[in-house]
């Protein structure tokens, strides 16, 4: 009853930022993902007869507290679905995602997590049932299960069996790169969790958002099928924006940026100024990912080095969904 999947990270183009069900993470809006080559999890799930509990590893150490809670917990809804409530674990995960990188490591850590534990107690899975399920260990890993552009519909009912993400364009449609530009490696002061939670619950810009997302997002996928980068750039770089614009509006407000958030923002601009088609993408965290095309890399890696702050640079391509070893 073993089994290993790898899944990829994505990033949001039009973003997840708000729950109306805490518990089965039903989100307030739809939204739209690009998978990304250069970053992985690879998850070995072994049930055992004689475990009495979960035992669950990150990168050859053992994981307990928060984390290890939210894994079994997750478990326990895979053990349930089997009708195998009293088999218990070993869970091995390797990041392929430099964590400090803010990029998130938890939409393929359960994407991965999801294929590989279903699969070793003998669940045979659809994409979209592993995208439902994945749903509620973390939201954006719902979008993990594909490769390329995905969509996680929100869907209507309250039970979520509507709620999960369909394929937009596979990773071999369109070249379009990513560059996560690093900035700090501190821990952030608010998770995505509790930050999305207050904007909801606080801030008055919060209706303005989810009123802009429809059009946001039948604008990005005529802009994706059409290979329309100007487009696409525009409406991912002023979705991010208006996303961190709620957050400056709530109650207490806060915000993620730090002052070299801004000065690589603006250097993107600025690029832009000089011909460059480069447009950036900001989540729950300080760093920066950059939208550009395949023949500005070297030019787009060797500016973004250059800023005051930046720690490093990491280009990624479109990437492949989940999978199994
Ligand atoms: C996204 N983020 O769409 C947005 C943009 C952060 C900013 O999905 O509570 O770790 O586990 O569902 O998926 C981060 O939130 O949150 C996130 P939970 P998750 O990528």
């Amino acid at each position: 009853m073993k089994a290993t999947a790898k899944a990829h990270t994505n990033i949001a183009l039009i973003k997840y930022w708000g729950k109306r069900n805490d518990e089965l993470i039903l989100p307030t809006n739809n939204s739209l993902s690009l998978t990304l080559d250069g970053f992985y999890t690879t998850t070995t799930v072994d049930f055992q007869e004689d475990l009495k509990e979960d035992y669950f590893e990150l990168d050859g150490e053992p994981v307990m507290g928060e984390a290890y809670k939210r894994v079994t917990a997750f478990l326990d809804l895979i053990r349930r679905m089997a009708d195998k409530e009293d088999l218990f674990a070993r869970v091995k995960s390797y990041n392929q995602v430099p964590t400090a990188a803010g990029f998130a490591s938890s939409a393929s850590g359960f994407a991965a997590l999801t294929a590989a534990a279903t699969k070793a107690i003998g669940l045979d899975l659809s994409d979209t049932e592993l995208s439902r399920l994945t749903r509620q260990g973390s939201g954006s890993s719902s979008r993990s299960i594909y490769g390329g552009f995905a969509e996680w519909e929100m869907g209507e009912k309250e039970d979520g069996s509507d709620s999960y993400a369909v394929p937009i364009a596979s990773e071999n449609h369109w070249d379009v790169r990513m560059a996560g530009v690093v900035l700090t490696s501190k821990m952030k002061k608010i998770s995505s969790r509790a930050g999305m939670r207050r904007t909801v619950e606080t801030s008055p810009f919060y209706e303005g958002w989810l009123k802009s997302i429809p059009e946001d997002l039948s604008q990005i996928k005529k802009a994706i099928s059409d290979k329309d980068f100007t487009r696409l750039g525009e409406i991912a770089e002023a979705n991010c924006l208006k996303m961190h614009a709620t957050s400056l509006a709530a109650k207490p407000p806060f915000t993620y940026w730090i002052d070299s958030t801004i000065r690589v923002m603006q250097q993107v601009q600025e690029m832009r100024e000089q011909g460059i088609p480069a447009y950036f993408t900001i989540d729950a965290g300080p760093n920066v990912k950059v939208l550009y095309l395949p023949e500005y890399e070297e030019q787009v890696e060797r500016i973004l080095r250059e800023v005051p702050g930046v720690t490093d640079v990491i280009l990624s391509k479109p990437g492949p969904g989940v999978s199994y070893l």
